[in-house]
């Protein structure tokens, strides 16, 4: 059997400048962002009222991208979000497959930890390869991204190429300060439909 390994301390790509660099000059996007640190750092991205970040429902983020994204065909959809709330919503990764929405991407920032709560090691800090199972689920186009040539190339393609598309970057385990949005459900549903809708 694989061991855990603590090897995502080492790792050089830092998820606030990767998110950072992801969401720069895209007022357009539609961003679900995971519970915890991956929501923090869409936020340190620039609180917008088309962010809709997550305060709990782990596992519900890929399921929430996927229905905005068939909802809203012509707008892009960006879930951002951890490998471990990845993990707890992974049957949605078939389902995204199966729908095959165009305006879907998918970024797992995959530091192999449960950091929020205390930096335990996850499944992927040994055996589990989460760009094979979104391969398995049937979304050809995925990517596993470790370092900067990669991740520039990622940028430049990631809104150009249709979706589906599932890509996990290894990040560095690290705790980023935190930055909160709206911690009210509601103003956060209703500031968003109004952005998307005009309507709440
Ligand atoms: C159903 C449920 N189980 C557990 C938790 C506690 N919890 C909150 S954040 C988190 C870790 C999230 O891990 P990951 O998505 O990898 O993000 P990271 O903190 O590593 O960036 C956990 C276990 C929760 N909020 N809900």
């Amino acid at each position: 059997m694989k061991q855990l390994s603590r090897r995502a301390d080492d790792y050089r790509l830092v998820r606030r400048d990767v998110v950072g660099r992801i969401l720069k000059n895209r007022p357009d996007l539609l961003l679900i962002g995971g519970l915890g640190p991956a929501s923090w750092d869409c936020t340190a991205a620039g609180d917008r009222d088309l962010n809709f970040m997550l305060w709990g429902a782990m596992g519900g983020a890929v399921p929430i991208g996927l229905g905005l994204a068939l909802a809203q065909p012509d707008r892009p959809v960006m879930v951002i979000t951890g490998d471990g709330e990845m993990m707890m919503g992974m049957g949605s990764l078939a389902l995204v497959a199966m729908q095959q929405p165009r305006n879907l991407h998918i970024v797992v920032l995959d530091n192999e930890r449960f950091e929020e709560t205390g930096g335990q090691l996850t499944p992927t800090a040994g055996c589990t390869d989460l760009q094979l199972v979104a391969t398995g689920c049937g979304i050809e186009q995925s990517a596993t991204i470790r370092d900067e040539v990669q991740l520039q190339k990622l940028i430049g393609e990631m809104y150009v190429k249709p979706g589906p598309a599932f890509s996990v970057i290894k990040v560095r385990a690290e705790n980023e300060p935190m930055v909160t949005a709206p911690k009210d459900g509601n103003e956060l549903r209703i500031r968003f439909r109004r952005a998307l809708l005009g309507v709440a």
